[in-house]
């Protein structure tokens, strides 16, 4: 047994510590933090075990665990929840703890963000009673939280009196030989100190990140800024030693040939985006939550030169579709090829570089699907069962478990639908819910039994849990994704149904299910299996392969359960060496202004209406990305959009790289000058180069919303540097002046085309701009970022740029106040005349395209009535005239009122005769 550790690296301090307690022989070596021992990790990860099989364990508190087994001491659940709690709540807060003290010198804000996570440490201590976290005797978790926290409660400056329990406890672990001689080993008695290159080495925490601390969790760029880093003579230095390298033209990106396949040697990614469904045009929390986030990812993959594989199509087979053909008077065929094209258009004008965007109508879906499905027949992982159903009788069908609704069982959420919950999470099976409605007619269904296919869960749920234990510790889970996989887990694992009673769908080929298809949920997920095979007839290199696959799943929080436990069992069932999840990113929603988008009530942009606001593509990206959900929910809104553009875009971003270009233009006839760096140079490459260190590893770790800023923080340090240098007034100045202002332009159009070639992953286009502007080589995009990442001096003296011009425009307050009126719901005077009030169920095309498309087709209902429905369309019609012609007039608000609450009236009663519930009114004076 062999253990590796680095010095200064505070994962260490507590593996050492467990290992002199348990006492177990087994050899220690230091290496640098950048060694990467572990052959399957994509990234070096310190502390490692090597154990006698040749495995490895990396997780420093699996090892702390296995020290104690070895030595015969078992780990009890009590001690399992403090390792769980001292992963999860404490060392987030720790890190965020450990950056403040040691790189900002700030330990009174460091003392601040450990306060929740002590408090509960100090009551948990208090309430037990016992001299130790789990009774009378020391265990795994006193070694390990108690190491956690040794560096800073050990350091005087931020030992607080305010936990006495926790003080006692400490005193009485950390005073043992263990915990001395480790943090001796580790820190060698430099203190706080001796951290921090380990901690120059990590992402820079966000304080939204830190559960359980007291920070606002959105802290401003500003406030970001005002965190001036301190830099360090050394840094300087080796930010110059680097500028000067000469850059690595053979680092040039590779074209993407055809067929892109896997290839030795390298880092070979699939990645895939949530598959739309077909029958709705995405809004835009859809786009971000996948696709988009999906093509950051692997536009920077490409930067940092990796083999990457991206695909995504949409997602078709199922019930929706078939409703959303009836409602069109199409057939499903014609629903899925006319939505296909939307969405593909859509995902084009935002630019998402899918490798390929397919379907799942095709018929390697039908094979690859039946494949499977036999060889999970074959291998004893199906089972027969007679299922009692929802009909309703009303529709004259099965209800598809998201067309009824109702109280779940689980929490008694009133608007559980029928598959999952959005509101604890779980998975339902439709009869479970209490009170079910069909979601068309309201009507409640009865129950009848069919008999159906069942994958057995919990026959593959041991190989799943050892599958998973290594995914998640080896690849970047999000947060949401481990927790909403270990709730389903905990919970026991059921068998899932995954045959339906439906004809759009991939039929189901066993001769005793002949009138069945497959569940769109076993089937959808198998799409990205069989677009990958519309997309080469080598599919089986990317999709048989995990040894030298890695796949990136992107997704909504939603859509976790399937990708982490009902996939991947399909897979593993099948047992054909597929290759199965690594990394799985999903995001939290993005809510839109204040409410959630709702394409019924009209609220929130549509895909398909943000490039009518004429806000160029790039600026919608740069924008959903700033706001990306990741880690909680967001919103998008109207007015920070607009702030954000002005203030990032055009002052920030924009205004550097303009000035820069304009300097190189204008004083140096558009050669970039000779550079002669000084101190203060270096001090810019040193704070810049750190950026450009925090922005590739956030990005490594897919945080792609964290990394933007980091980008942002760049061009505000240029527009600082070029503010205190003034090449302006210098270069009027005598030789010497001149001179300094030849290097700060020299290395400010560098900053420049660094930042452009960060940039690009979010604003392609603006990214392609400013190298057109720079005149500068493809090569240097993927000098900067290929290996470690370094900045350089791509753009030397001599070099000719080209013609510069601004970047940005301005959004204008009044004309984002229209587009908000816009998009913010349907206002009385917005309505269409003739237009039926939607139910939230008709998932109609968005209001922009209704004119374009057939109108839907209202079933009418038994309560409803039909002559009445049209006498009241027509009123309504004619009463929104009437509130339209009094606004054009400019009545006074007192009439216009009176006239709207009549139309309100007439409204509902409309919904009346037409069966359907009301609309929800929007409430006054919540206009925004
Ligand atoms: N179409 C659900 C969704 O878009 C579903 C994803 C399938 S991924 C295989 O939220
Ligand atoms: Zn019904």
């Amino acid at each position: 047994m062999k253990l590796f550790i680095s010095e200064g690296n505070p994962h260490c301090l507590k593996v050492l510590a467990a290992l002199e307690e348990a006492g177990v022989q087994c050899d220690v070596q230091f290496v640098n933090h950048e060694e990467n021992l572990v052959p399957f990790l994509s990234r070096p990860s310190l502390p490692a075990l090597l154990l006698p099989n040749g495995q490895h364990l990396f997780s420093p508190n699996a090892i702390c665990r296995y020290m104690f087994e070895v030595s015969g001491q078992e780990c009890s659940e009590a001690c399992d929840q403090w390792l769980e709690w001292e992963a999860t709540d404490l060392q987030p807060a720790l890190l965020q703890a450990l950056h403040m003290a040691v790189l900002q010198g700030k330990e009174l804000e460091a003392t601040k963000v450990l306060a929740g996570p002590l408090s509960y440490l100090d009551q948990s201590l208090t309430k037990a009673n016992t001299p130790y976290l789990t009774g009378d005797v020391v265990s795994v978790a006193d070694l390990v939280v108690c190491a956690a926290l040794h560096p800073i409660l050990s350091a005087p400056s931020l030992a607080s009196g305010d936990h006495k329990s926790v003080r006692l406890w400490f005193d009485r672990v950390a005073v043992s030989q263990s915990c001395v001689s480790a943090s001796h080993k580790v820190l060698q008695g430099k203190g706080l100190q001796a951290m921090k290159s380990f901690m120059h080495r990590q992402p820079a925490p966000q304080s939204g990140q830190c559960r359980g601390s007291t920070h606002p969790c959105n802290s401003s760029p500003a406030e970001d800024e005002e965190r001036e880093r301190v830099v360090s003579e050394e840094e300087m230095e080796a930010a110059a030693i680097t500028w000067n390298k000469d850059f690595n033209v053979s680092a040039a990106a590779t074209e993407r040939l055809h067929p892109i396949l896997p290839q030795e040697g390298k880092r070979n990614i699939l990645l895939t985006s949530a598959l739309p469904y077909v029958n709705n045009v995405p809004h835009l929390g859809n786009i971000i939550g996948c696709v988009l986030s999906a093509d950051v990812f692997s536009r920077y993959s490409r930067l940092r030169g990796w083999n990457s594989l991206f695909v995504c199509g949409t997602d078709e087979y199922g019930t929706a579709t078939e409703n959303k053909a009836r409602e069109e008077g199409l057939t499903p065929q014609q629903i899925c090829d006319k939505y296909h094209a939307i969405h593909a258009s859509i995902y084009e004008w935002f630019q998402i570089d899918f490798d390929f965007f397919g379907r799942t109508t095709t018929e390697k879906q039908t094979e690859i699907a039946q494949n499977i499905f036999w060889r999970l027949h074959e291998n004893g992982f199906l089972m027969e069962d007679v299922v009692e159903q929802l009909r309703c009788e009303q529709c004259q069908r099965f209800l598809a478990d998201r067309f009824v609704e109702g109280i779940c069982p689980h929490c008694n959420y009133p608007d559980a639908r029928g598959d999952q919950c959005d509101k604890c999470g779980r998975l339902i099976n439709a009869v479970e819910l209490k009170a079910p409605h069909c979601k068309v007619c309201r009507q409640t269904p009865v129950i009848r039994s069919s008999k159906h296919l069942f994958l057995d869960l919990p026959k593959l749920e041991g190989q799943l849990e050892q599958w998973l234990n290594k995914s998640t510790s080896s690849g970047d889970w999000t947060a949401n994704a481990k927790q909403i996989t270990r709730s389903w887990l905990r919970d026991g694992l059921k068998p899932r149904c995954i045959t339906r009673d439906l004809r759009w769908g991939t039929p189901v080929p066993h001769p005793d299910f002949q009138e069945k298809v497959f569940y769109v949920w076993f089937d959808a997920p198998i799409g990205y299996v069989s677009i990958t095979a519309n997309y080469t007839d080598e599919w089986e290199q990317w999709w048989k392969n995990p040894g030298q696959v890695e796949m990136y799943n992107f997704m909504a929080k939603d859509n976790v359960p399937f990708h982490s436990v009902v996939f991947p069992c399909s897979l593993l069932g099948a047992q054909d060496n597929y290759t199965l999840v690594n990394h799985l990113i999903a995001t939290e929603y993005l809510n839109y202004e204040d409410t959630k988008f709702s394409k019924s009530r009209g609220i929130g942009v549509f895909g398909d209406m943000a490039k009518d606001t004429g806000i160029p593509s790039d600026v919608w990206r740069f924008y959903l990305l700033y706001v990306r959900p990741e880690g909680q929910d967001s919103a998008f809104s109207w007015a920070d959009m607009a702030l954000k553009n002005n203030s990032e875009l055009l002052n920030n971003l924009g205004n550097f790289i303009n000035r820069a270009g304009m300097f190189v233009s204008k004083f140096f006839d558009g050669c970039v000058p000779a550079m002669e760096l000084l101190q203060e140079d270096k001090k810019l490459l040193a704070l810049v180069g750190w950026e450009l260190q925090q922005y590739i590893q956030l990005m490594d770790k897919v945080k792609i919303r964290d990394a933007l800023k980091h980008i942002l923080n760049i061009s505000r340090h240029g527009n600082q540097y070029i503010q205190v240098n003034e090449p302006w007034k210098k270069i009027k100045g005598g030789d010497a002046e001149r001179q300094r202002a030849g290097t700060v332009t020299g290395v400010s159009i560098n900053v420049a085309c660094l930042l452009s070639v960060m940039l690009l992953p979010y604003m392609p286009a603006m990214s392609q701009i400013i190298r057109d502007q720079l005149n500068a080589p493809y090569s240097c995009v993927s000098a900067m970022l290929h290996g470690s990442g370094a900045f350089t001096r791509v753009l030397d003296a001599g070099h000719r740029i080209g013609t510069v011009s601004p970047l940005f425009q301005k959004l204008e307050a009044e004309q984002i106040e229209a587009l908000k009126k816009r998009f913010g719901g349907q206002q009385p005077e917005d309505e269409t005349p003739n237009k039926k009030p939607q139910t939230a169920t008709q998932n109609a095309a968005s209001p922009q395209s209704a004119a374009t498309l057939p109108s839907p087709v209202i079933e009418v209902n038994a309560g409803a009535d039909p002559e009445k429905a049209r006498q009241l369309t027509q009123a309504v019609a004619e009463q929104g005239e009437k509130v339209r012609a009094l606004k054009a007039q400019k009545a006074d608000k007192a009439t216009i009122m009176a006239e709207v609450s009549k139309l309100l009236e007439l409204k509902k009663q409309l919904a009346l005769a037409e069966g359907t519930s009301p609309e929800p009114t929007p409430v006054k004076g919540k206009k925004k």
